[in-house]
């Protein structure tokens, strides 16, 4: 690596600053690393307004900060002024899930994101290495901001003001080369350092803020950014990145859950309710889950953008595929020698730094649940009646709901003495209309 300027003008100082910065961001296993200086999020405005109608459902931290996530040089309140935003993306793209195991009824998908170690664990540790190399370089006794989804920065936006991609119709940054499966971090430093040029905007979008919340339509252009070439050198093939008329993400959304381009509601969103959500799962959306227990990527597996990538290994090993975490048959976790879905501690141990504890076993229980049901098969009926007697009234409700859809399919006789029997028991109020529910389905 070439050696630092420190002590030259200050031109030089800051340029091969930031060469050495991006040098060991990409030894360190990161695949885009862009600097820009701090400034104002630019659609904080429709954040504020996503947030004011309620979309943020559980995810009650989204609603505090809302200054901070505007301003992030505000995050800065306890040591010297923050200047610089380092911008990181990391490609986790390694290959599409094999069409036999994504229609395969039995077995659970859980989302590519979450077929490695949890990305929070994996790369903060990274950026606190990179902030360390900045102040042996700088002499800074103070630390920087690293975050990787845990703090009030609005990642994607800065993503796209940094260059590393635009932002798509799904609402996701979309590398025009490499894709939208990328993670997200970003480093704030007291540093003022040579910054990377910023997407040239080729066409404005044209729509207010208000149009946005309200919904755009679907297959409209909203505005086209020449991308400039990534750092380390790799090919851009694509420069001109825009959506264009494209609507196959608002399309193939099996929930429906975009109100319009750039605007997702997460209360129709699988991913919102298999991995954020500890509530019940609103029973209109439960058959369009599918076998979906994690995460969902459809949005993402249908973009142009993301055709033909070379399927690849992660650079951080940590994130590596776990054929086990990749999509598992769902009545594994019922068995004896591996009860993971029944047992508190097996669960633990099942997914010990994969992101699926996120949900909590309770909540994975309740995902399973309806995963089964949507497979409908009385082959899941024990494992269904274990989940009926379940510590936690999570999984009961949707086991009731479940079991309902056997019955429903397969006219077993069988289910309605289960469901009577669980009804005689039960104290929940809301798993005891379930219950009822599944005893009427016709
Ligand atoms: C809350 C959250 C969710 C929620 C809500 C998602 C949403 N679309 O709002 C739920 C649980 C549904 C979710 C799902 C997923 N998430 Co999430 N999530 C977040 C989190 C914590 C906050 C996002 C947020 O503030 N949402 C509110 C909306 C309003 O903001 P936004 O999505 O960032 O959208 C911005 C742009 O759309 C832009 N914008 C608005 N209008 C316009 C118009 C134009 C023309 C342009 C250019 C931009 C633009 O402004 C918005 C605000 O900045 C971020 C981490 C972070 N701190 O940013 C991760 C994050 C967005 N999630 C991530 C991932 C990987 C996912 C999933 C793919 C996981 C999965 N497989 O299930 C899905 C994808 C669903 C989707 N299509 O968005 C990554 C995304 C990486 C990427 N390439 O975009 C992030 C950045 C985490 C990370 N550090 O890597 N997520
Ligand atoms: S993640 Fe799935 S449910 Fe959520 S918006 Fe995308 S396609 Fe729809
Ligand atoms: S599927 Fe089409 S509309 Fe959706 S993000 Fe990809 S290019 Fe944009």
């Amino acid at each position: 690596m070439a050696e630092i300027e420190i002590g030259g003008d200050v031109g030089g100082v800051v340029s091969s600053l930031t060469a050495a910065i991006r040098g060991e961001a990409r030894r360190l296993g990161f695949d885009f690393c862009r600097a820009l200086p701090l400034g104002q999020a630019v659609h904080a405005d429709f954040f504020e307004r996503w947030i004011a109608a309620g979309r943020a459902g559980e995810m009650r931290y989204l609603e505090r900060h809302l200054d901070k996530r505007r301003f992030p040089a505000l995050l800065g309140e306890d040591g010297p002024p923050l200047k610089s935003m380092i911008v990181l993306a990391v490609d986790y793209f390694q290959g599409a899930l094999p069409a036999e195991l994504a229609n395969d009824p039995s077995r659970g998908i859980i989302a590519s994101y979450a077929w490695g170690d949890d990305y929070h664990e994996v790369i903060r540790p990274l950026l606190f290495q990179l902030d360390e190399f900045i102040r042996a370089q700088t002499g800074r006794t103070t630390r920087g901001k690293a975050l990787v989804d845990t703090g009030p920065v609005l990642e994607r936006d800065w993503a796209q003001q940094a260059g590393i991609g635009f932002t798509g119709k799904n609402c996701c940054t979309i590398h025009p080369g490499r894709g939208s499966w990328l993670f997200l971090a970003t480093l704030l430093i007291p540093e003022v350092i040579a910054y990377d040029p910023p997407p040239t905007v080729i066409e404005q979008p044209l729509f207010s803020t208000d149009d946005l919340v309200n919904g755009l339509s679907g297959a409209g252009h909203y505005g086209q950014w020449s991308i400039p070439p990534v750092a380390h050198g790799e090919s851009n093939a694509a420069r001109l990145a825009t959506c264009g008329g494209c609507t196959r993400c608002l399309d193939a959304c099996p929930t429906d859950a975009f109100v319009g381009p750039f605007h997702l509601d997460p209360q129709r969103c699988i991913s919102y309710w298999t991995i954020e959500s500890q509530g019940p799962i609103p029973c209109a959306l439960r058959p369009h889950f599918g076998n979906r227990i994690f995460g969902c990527d459809i949005c993402q597996e249908v973009c142009p953008w993301n055709r033909h990538l070379p399927a690849r290994t992660p650079l951080l090993e940590g994130l590596r595929a776990q054929q086990d975490r990749v999509s598992p048959p769902l009545l594994e976790g019922f068995r004896a020698e591996t009860p993971y879905w029944l047992d508190g501690d097996a669960f633990a141990v099942h997914f010990r730094r994969s992101p699926v504890k996120r949900a909590r076993r309770p909540g994975m229980l309740r995902n399973v649940c309806v995963a089964l049901g949507n497979w409908g098969d009385p082959v899941a009926m024990p494992a269904l009646r274990q989940a009926l007697a379940d510590a936690d009234p999570l999984p009961r409700g949707h086991a009731a709901w479940a079991l309902g859809e056997v019955r429903r399919r397969h006219q077993i006789a069988e289910i309605g003495p289960i469901l009577f029997e669980r009804l005689r028991l039960e104290t929940e109020e809301w798993v005891r209309e379930e219950i009822d529910t599944a005893l009427n389905v016709e």
